[in-house]
């Protein structure tokens, strides 16, 4: 048994986005019990309880190895009462049992599955539970009016359910490549979201789109998306992808802002072509179709860095670069533009490099940035 006092505490800086957190995680059975009492938390509208979760579990993630003992988390930042209670019965009894009722729980399990339907959110969700709807036979027996959103999001439930692996994520980026090019020869076109941080699955593949001439940009979004409507089918390197748009969600345009945002989801069929080692003959691995959720962000070349650092993630390293660049340096950063409170003007930059540097924080790669 370890004495407390040969225990070192761990020290690491207070935001998330001091941090370098790799997808290297020695703490996971800790930060998977506080990320679902996080979720809990956000499925509940209680955001402020969430996010405490989420900085907790963040902090956790960042240690070089696996907590044993509670005395190494002394002086730990964005550890609070609740969180180290649920790290406590852990590390003593194995498991927490807030986390096990929270997970057996009929209203937690009920807003999970309402709420990965698309175009369901918690609210909408938790009005079906008091109507005594639980799971999607319910919702299709209760005769609830749906939107084509929820329709669609509850017709290709299973499909949008399964994670998304690089390869299709990379079979996805070759057709949205494709299209992006025929429709703006000059435009670029680069992969965000986690796929970006180095993850090997996601829930959705992310794709920022910009076009060197300030300007250009604009009304590339809807030739964009007619191309993808049209059915299209291509071969790609061993690839071959028929795609066609089967819904477009929460269509968003901020004209203001001057950036497209459009959540859709494409049926794709993979094929792949791997030539077999042993008869040197192609062999064909034929994929069943299925739809896979694409989010599509234009934005124009003088956003584009801030663009790219925000659709980067992780979600709660982007909440915490604006925690910093406002309680600690007055200013307001988005996905669109870093403004200076104390001397009323934007600033520019075009790259991520360059707002990490306006933010006074040392840059951190895309692959560190998994808090
Ligand atoms: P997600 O696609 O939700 O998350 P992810 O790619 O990190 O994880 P997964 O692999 O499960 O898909 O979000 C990607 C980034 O986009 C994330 O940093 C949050 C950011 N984002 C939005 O989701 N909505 C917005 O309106 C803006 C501006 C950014
Ligand atoms: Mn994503
Ligand atoms: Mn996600
Ligand atoms: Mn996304």
């Amino acid at each position: 048994a370890v004495n407390d006092s040969e225990v070192t505490p761990f020290t690491v800086p207070s935001y998330a986005c001091q941090r370098r957190s790799t997808l290297e995680n020695h703490n996971a059975v800790l930060t998977d019990a506080l990320s679902l009492l996080a979720e809990n938390a956000e499925l509940s509208d209680e955001d402020g309880r969430g996010v405490a979760f989420r900085r907790a579990a963040a902090v956790l993630k960042a240690l070089p190895s696996a907590v044993t003992n509670m005395s190494q988390l002394t002086g730990l930042p964005c550890l609070g009462g609740h969180s180290l209670r649920v790290i406590k019965d852990i590390l003593e009894n194995g498991t927490s049992s807030e986390v096990e009722s929270t997970k057996e729980s009929e209203r937690f399990k009920a807003l999970k599955v309402l709420t990965g339907i698309f175009g369901v959110g918690s609210k909408t969700a938790d009005r079906w539970i008091r109507e005594g709807i639980h799971n999607l036979q319910q919702l299709r027996d209760s005769g609830q009016t749906l939107n084509r959103a929820q329709q669609a999001g509850l017709e290709h439930y299973d499909d949008i359910k399964q994670p998304v692996s690089l390869a299709e994520a990379e079979a996805i980026r070759g057709i949205v490549g494709r299209a992006v090019a025929s429709v703006s020869p000059e435009a670029q076109i680069v992969l965000t979201g986690g796929f970006r941080r180095g993850k090997l699955t996601g829930h959705d593949v992310d794709f920022l789109i910009t076009h060197p001439e300030e300007g250009s940009e604009v009304g590339l979004m809807p030739k964009l998306v007619s191309w993808l409507e049209s059915r299209v089918s291509c071969h790609l390197q061993n690839v071959l992808l028929i795609c066609d748009v089967i819904f477009l969600c929460a269509f968003q345009q901020e004209r203001i802002k001057r950036c497209e945002i459009k959540l859709l989801a494409l049926r794709c069929r993979i094929t792949y072509s791997e030539q077999d080692e042993t008869t040197a003959s192609p062999s064909t691995t034929e994929r069943r179709w299925r739809a896979v959720r694409v989010d599509l962000v234009v934005s124009p070349i003088s956003q584009f860095a801030f663009a790219l650092l925000g659709w980067t993630g992780s979600k709660l390293f982007e909440r915490e670069l604006r925690r910093w660049a406002g309680h600690e340096k007055g200013m307001s950063l988005s996905s669109h533009a870093l403004y200076d409170n104390k001397q009323g003007r934007y600033i520019r930059a075009s790259s991520e490099e360059e707002i990490f540097a306006h933010l006074g924080l040392e840059f951190i790669p895309p692959n560190e940035r998994n808090a």
